[in-house]
């Protein structure tokens, strides 16, 4: 009797210890997983919906945890979104940062909370380059570059003036800036191009409509040439072409950026001119690089994509390879 009551005690102490073992076990397996915060802009394109399938697809692949926050385009509701990743007390922040200014208090409290934070697809603005480890993405300038020497290429041979109209992508958003720099230093010293009339279109097909329309109608047939900041305020634009009785990419020549399928469609179809290349696709750098940077070890400070550019008479070949 004595003895096996002994046992018995035994017993539950084991079935204790074994139970404390398992659940120490558990957290330290929970402790293993990476958890990524990530704040998007929003949804205003083709291109901004092909980068968040990527990232969620290749976040999954990984075995990271995502928490993914939609900021829909408000710097706003970015910020709200960093501190709450803050408070979660998440692994690894990264963020698409909707303009390029204004975000230095909430950097100062992620690395305050020793959080490092990863920028994709568009850059900051900041004095101090430490609240930040890398950025990976594009190279605005140079896309900008590249559809100013398509342009200056394909208009050469044509007398008179080279009016063009520009649609900006959102106001002082990084890839707006960058392309708009871009496209100017290659015209620069060109003086039979001119930009007329330069206005912001927020990257959005229905914006690009609307502001190709005001452009119609102060200028008409005046315009020569459209430089849309992306394809899908090119395809906005376009309808407003057709819709003014004029045909697009004939009576303007239309140039644009992202290369997403939208764009090869319209090329197909004959209404746009030419897209310069620049990949969604940052997802599983994104995540290479969350992991490295858990192992301990040191980024680049910069991670470049690396892109083409595709003139409508590559569109039906290339349309079938397209992966955005
Ligand atoms: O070109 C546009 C999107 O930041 C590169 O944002 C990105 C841009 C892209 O809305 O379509």
């Amino acid at each position: 009797m004595k003895r096996s009551r002994g046992s018995a005690a035994a017993m539950v102490v084991l079935v204790g210890l074994v139970m404390i073992l398992a659940a120490l076990g558990c957290q330290s397996d929970k402790k293993k997983g990476i958890t990524l915060g990530f704040s998007q802009i929003g949804a205003e394109s083709e291109w901004r919906t092909a980068n968040t399938k990527s990232i969620e697809e290749a976040a999954k692949a990984a075995g990271i945890e995502l928490k993914f926050s939609d900021a829909q385009q408000k710097q706003e509701n970015q910020i709200k979104a960093i501190r709450s990743f803050i408070a979660q007390k998440v692994d690894v922040i990264a963020f698409s940062p909707v303009v390029e200014t204004g975000w230095e208090p909430v950097l100062r409290e992620a690395k305050a909370a020793k959080i490092p934070v990863i920028l994709t697809d568009r850059a900051v603005d900041t004095q101090d380059d430490s609240l930040w480890v890398t950025l990976i993405g594009s190279d605005f300038v140079e896309e900008g570059r590249r559809a100013g020497r398509w342009l200056v290429e394909k208009m050469k041979g044509h007398e008179g003036p080279v009016n063009i109209v520009e649609l900006q992508g959102t106001v002082g958003s990084a890839p707006a800036i960058d392309r708009k720099k871009g496209f100017e230093e290659i015209l620069k010293d060109k003086p039979n191009f001119k930009i007329i009339r330069s206005q912001t279109g927020d990257f959005t097909r229905a914006k690009g409509k609307e502001v190709m329309e005001a452009f119609l109608k102060a200028e008409g047939k005046n315009i020569n040439v459209l430089y849309a900041h992306n394809d899908d305020m090119a395809i906005g634009a376009i309808q407003a072409i057709e819709e003014a009785g004029l045909q697009p990419a004939k009576d303007i020549v239309i140039v644009s950026i992202d290369a997403v399928k939208g764009a090869f469609e319209a090329m197909k179809a004959g209404k746009l001119n030419v897209t310069v290349e620049c990949s969604p696709l940052l997802g599983p750098q994104l995540m290479t690089a969350v992991k490295d940077l858990m192992a301990g070890k040191a980024l680049p400070k910069r991670i470049v994509t690396e892109e083409g550019v595709f003139p409508m008479e590559t569109a039906a070949q290339e349309l079938p390879k397209r992966k955005y």
